[in-house]
């Protein structure tokens, strides 16, 4: 496999993708980037990102920017480490829902709380509608567990488990039973436990 790098700071979104990268299992190189320090800025990331955030992921000579793309992709990429759903598997849609309900609703919903507008939106107008349904409908998915799409842990899961650990940590997401359920069973995953042992190394170095 072509060379991987993660364009990474710890703590933050480029955490999800660390914990991805260690549940395929293939060897990454780690680009740090002191975000206080404002380099994911400068001109050369910019190169990398023009918008100036991380994650970013280099795999030879092509860059995939997005948390939950670069999931996608790695799935994808690494089909013998069984986190995605293949073409052509009749659950594969449901898979890709979750892959992008995670950063198009949940995630959204969860900063809207955090920061509350001064004026709502008409509910039409917002992609997730409001956040109560949005907990309801993620509630609902991982409550009969083990993972999003039953026995089979996917990129999905890194996604939206990163998303709903997050949001419990700053109680934005309640820590209702079927929640806090899912997330001890992701965080008794090995890779999550060096992902997060890593990166903890990394934010105190
Ligand atoms: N939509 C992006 C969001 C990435 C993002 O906001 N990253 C933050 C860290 S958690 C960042 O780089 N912030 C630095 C900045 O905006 O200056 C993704 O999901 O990858």
């Amino acid at each position: 496999m072509e060379k991987l790098t993660l364009y990474h700071a710890a703590p933050s979104r480029s955490s999800i993708v660390r914990w991805m990268l260690e549940e395929v299992g293939e060897p990454y190189d780690l680009h740090v980037l002191k975000l206080a320090a404002g380099e994911q800025h400068a001109p050369e990331y910019r190169a990398v990102n023009p918008m100036g955030k991380v994650p970013a992921l280099r795999h030879g000579e092509i860059v995939v920017t997005e948390a939950a793309a670069i999931c996608t992709y790695l799935a994808d990429e690494v089909p013998h480490a069984r986190l995605n759903v293949p073409i052509g598997d009749p659950h594969r849609g449901r898979y890709l829902k979750w892959l992008f309900f995670a950063p198009a609703c949940i995630e959204p919903a969860i900063t809207d709380r955090a920061f509350p507008r001064q004026e709502q939106p008409p509910r039409g107008m917002l992609g997730y509608g409001e956040i109560d349904t949005v907990i309801k409908v993620v509630a609902d998915a991982v409550e009969p567990g083990p993972y999003l799409m039953g026995d089979q842990f996917t990129a999905a899961d890194v996604v939206v488990g990163s998303t709903l650990r997050w949001g419990m940590m700053f109680d934005l997401v309640p820590k209702g039973p079927e929640f806090v359920a899912y997330g001890s069973r992701l965080e008794q995953r090995p890779a999550l436990q060096r992902a997060t042992a890593l990166d903890r190394e990394l934010a105190q170095a």
